[in-house]
């Protein structure tokens, strides 16, 4: 899912998104609630009449970005209360609150109001959190009064292999229509990641969806989808991109360095997005060089386009039955003298 915290992917139209083949684009309730105000995007029919994408969203619920943007951020039992980062106000944020902001934004994928705790923390503190999470998980879908939008809830747990199988277990007995993979990608190696999301996976029911919240780079996407993951939200893609990388299978590629200007050559030979159809690495690194806006438009909408091309090989390889070794092979090049 592209990121379009704002109600806009940053940069990219609609149309284009539609063109890449975007499916389902994420939007944020902590941003769209203090600005505009969620009764502005409910004037306009929710967030597709708002933004004019007319594919799906999905909404997050607004804890994790208070936690990471808020200030003066206080947790209780009721919810978090926070300073705006935009005016310095006091906002509180409860799952009523988060699910009724959710409901006014339309998504037809909205998450439950939860806490992703940082990393590290203790197993007491986490413990403590995951069970608080899943009370909210319950006041979330208390607080839900529209039939027509699905609401995930969150696996939590940390890296804690006990609290990640006690938060699966009774978070899977909501029945919730899909579920997330929270609590992830937060400062962790690798290392404690991959085994968690490994086990969280495993114990989620096989017929429903399995989100893992904020991943990742290319090689996060190829490694979890090998472990059960069936969507991700990134902001790599468009971020990296308006740093002036572009994502191929030969790697990163920074169109910042010298050499780039003078390589007469698409991003990526592979790609069919607008940027790789008509123009070459000089003339990209040249509007980089110059500061042009339309430098980071392309870069993003080609590593979209790249990461939706890449889930799709992987879904090919899985319906052919040979996914380990597309994914295998995927790595040595990405990764070729790097490793
Ligand atoms: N919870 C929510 N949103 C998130 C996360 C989470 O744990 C993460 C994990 N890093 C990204 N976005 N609600
Ligand atoms: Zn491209």
């Amino acid at each position: 899912m592209p990121v379009g915290t704002q109600g806009t992917v940053k940069g990219i139209s609609p149309q284009e998104l539609t063109d890449i083949g975007s499916q389902v684009v994420l939007a944020n309730t902590y941003h769209l609630m203090l600005r505009p105000g969620e009764e502005l995007v409910r004037a306009h029919g929710g967030l597709p009449g708002f933004t004019a994408y007319p594919g799906p969203f999905l909404t997050d619920s607004g804890g994790f970005q208070v936690m990471s943007l808020g200030h003066m951020r206080q947790i209780d039992e009721r919810g978090v209360t926070f300073r705006s980062h935009l005016d310095g106000s006091v906002v509180e944020l409860t799952p009523e609150r988060s699910v009724a902001v959710q409901e006014a934004l339309g998504a037809d994928v909205i998450m439950a109001f939860d806490e992703c705790p940082p990393y590290p923390a203790t197993h007491d503190y986490v413990k403590r959190s995951l069970e608080r999470t899943l009370r909210w998980l319950g006041r979330s879908l208390e607080a839900q009064t529209r039939a027509d939008q699905a609401l995930f809830a969150i696996v939590q747990g940390g890296v804690y292999s006990d609290l990640r199988e006690v938060s699966l277990r009774e978070t899977v007995a909501f029945g919730t229509p899909g579920f997330a993979i929270g609590g992830m990608a937060v400062g962790e190696p690798k290392e404690e990641m991959y085994p968690a999301v490994a086990q969280t996976a495993e114990g989620l029911p096989e017929n429903k969806p399995r989100y893992l919240m904020g991943v990742g780079h290319p090689e996060d996407l190829v490694a979890s989808i090998a472990l059960g993951v069936d969507m991700f939200d990134c902001v790599y893609p468009t971020r990296t991109g308006r740093f002036g990388y572009a994502l191929t299978d030969d790697g990163r590629i920074n169109l910042n360095n010298a050499a780039s200007r003078s390589q007469l050559l698409p991003l990526d030979s592979d790609c069919d997005c607008y940027a790789c159809r008509h123009y070459t690495r000089a003339y990209l690194a040249h509007l980089i060089r110059a500061e042009e806006m339309l430098a980071p438009r392309m870069l993003s909408l080609h590593n979209l386009r790249y990461l939706h091309r890449l889930v799709e090989r992987a879904r090919e390889a899985i319906v052919q039955g040979d996914y380990q070794a597309w994914a295998l092979a995927w790595g040595e090049r990405y990764f070729k003298g790097k490793l």
